[in-house]
């Protein structure tokens, strides 16, 4: 099994963080969506980091399908998911403002390096820095009331934490000047803990 992309993504980099923590073999291909296009194209013409080449050849992909079907493969009784609804509920509504906080990081830069200077348009990456600043409040608010629930599978983290974690430190690498790393101090701290777990050192962002 082949996992295309770059660690620089946060999509990439959670995909195989979660591999990495189900069991789930795979070869990490880290190929550009930019910089080697014509590579990536001929493994998925669709060019989205990241994508998983399955044993069987099937293309995937999306970070949460990916995990999906690894945690298939895994068993439920490896999940990252905690199993009770009410815990997997929270987990969900972390993981889906972490991937909110992905993707309007991903916004920005695009905005930002994508678009000639001028024409950024600058009510849309207003509107895209208050949802940015939304989520992470609303993270920050979560974490002060109680940590993100543990994995089933009794790992060192479960998908909701690696998922914020993964995102902050995307945010902190892309647009620290709109995520101000000490406005946020749970989510900091929290963060920092989590890059110090093997898996996440074992799968770091090209900085
Ligand atoms: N919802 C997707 C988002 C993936 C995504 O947007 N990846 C970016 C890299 S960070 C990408 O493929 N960009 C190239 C493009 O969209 O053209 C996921 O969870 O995998």
């Amino acid at each position: 099994m082949q996992l295309i992309g770059m660690l620089d993504s946060p999509y990439v980099r959670r995909a195989a963080i979660s591999l990495h923590l189900l069991g789930v073999a795979f070869q990490s291909r880290p190929v550009s969506v930019f910089r080697a296009v014509d590579e990536f194209r001929r493994a998925n013409p669709v060019v989205k980091a990241p994508t998983l080449v399955a044993d069987d050849g099937t293309v995937l992909m999306d970070s949460t399908l990916i995990i999906e079907y690894a945690e298939s493969l895994a068993g439920p009784a490896r999940s990252l998911w905690p199993a009770a609804p009410s815990e997997r509920l929270r987990a969900l509504r972390l993981a889906g403002l972490a991937l909110a906080a992905c993707e309007k990081t991903v916004q920005t830069v695009y905005e930002r390096q994508l678009r000639p200077p001028e024409k950024q348009h600058a009510p849309w990456l207003e509107r895209v820095r208050g949802q940015l600043l939304a989520a992470w409040g609303a993270l920050e608010d979560e974490l002060r009331a109680a940590p993100p629930p543990a994995a089933a599978g009794g790992q060192s983290i479960g998908q909701a934490g690696l998922g914020m974690a993964v995102a902050w430190r995307f945010g902190q690498m892309l647009v620290p000047d709109v995520v101000a790393r000490d406005r946020f101090p749970a989510q900091r701290d929290f963060s920092a803990a989590a890059e110090a777990l093997p898996a996440f050192a074992a799968w770091p962002p090209v900085e």
